[in-house]
């Protein structure tokens, strides 16, 4: 039987192969750091009502998806406590922006940020992944690169994937571009991924759409709920 996700520029996936055998959603960064007061973000001085905004239309799509049997996967940024996995002009940008100069492996109010174990660093409550439910910790960006994000995938028989958290100009952004280079078909979720900024935001979105969906689809929540039942 065929499936579609009604979505831009085309109905997703392009050929109609979707089940839980062949889909995740995947959600990306929903950490302290990024949404939580405190953390990293609200520390470099941006409105978190932006990134906390996905939180709860990605609930309603998370319970959807564990529903009906889908793969969830989750990514969390972050740095050994060491450092040793930080570059050096990473750190340093990061002390660029917002109070005191501290930036990733400092000291702020949820701990060191971006490190992990730090309270900063972790999932945020509402969006906990249950036991079995794969985490992949990633230094970078993208979740393909020094993870083991492409093994679970194989392993699991992926080859489409749904992406929603944040934020979607840079760690969405990366892992969609990477994913999509790799043959998966991307779907993009525009109400269960936000930027620190909202015209980054819909830019990222319209990127997609070019091409014929150069990088693949746009859809919302609701629209997958239906698509599933
Ligand atoms: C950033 C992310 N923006 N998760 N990380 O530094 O997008």
């Amino acid at each position: 039987m065929e499936r579609y996700i009604a979505a831009e520029p085309y109905r997703w996936p392009f050929d109609g192969r979707m089940s839980p055998q062949d889909t995740a959603l995947v959600i990306i960064d929903m950490q302290v750091d990024f949404c939580g007061p405190g953390g990293y973000v609200d520390k470099m001085g941006y409105d978190i009502s932006l990134t906390r905004a996905p939180i709860e239309p990605l609930k309603r799509l998370l319970a959807a998806m564990r529903a009906k049997g889908y793969p969830v996967i989750h990514t969390r940024e972050g740095h050994k406590p060491d450092l040793s996995d930080l570059p050096a002009n990473k750190r340093w940008r990061s002390r660029q922006i917002g109070t005191n100069g501290i930036g990733i492996g400092d000291v702020g109010p949820c701990g060191r940020i971006l490190t992990i174990g730090e309270p900063g660093w972790e999932i945020i409550p509402e969006l906990a992944p249950l036991p079995g439910e794969p985490v992949i910790d990633k230094p970078g960006k993208g979740s393909f690169y020094a993870t083991n994000f492409e093994l679970v995938l194989k392993t699991l028989g992926i080859r489409n994937l749904i992406l929603t958290g944040i934020t979607t100009d840079v760690c969405v952004h990366t892992t969609m571009r990477d994913a999509n280079d790799r043959g998966y078909e991307c779907l993009i979720v525009s109400d269960c991924t936000a930027a620190t900024d909202a015209g980054n935001h819909a830019a990222a979105l319209k990127m997609v759409t070019m091409q014929g969906g150069v990088f693949g689809a746009v859809s919302d929540a609701a629209s997958i709920i239906e698509g599933l039942a």
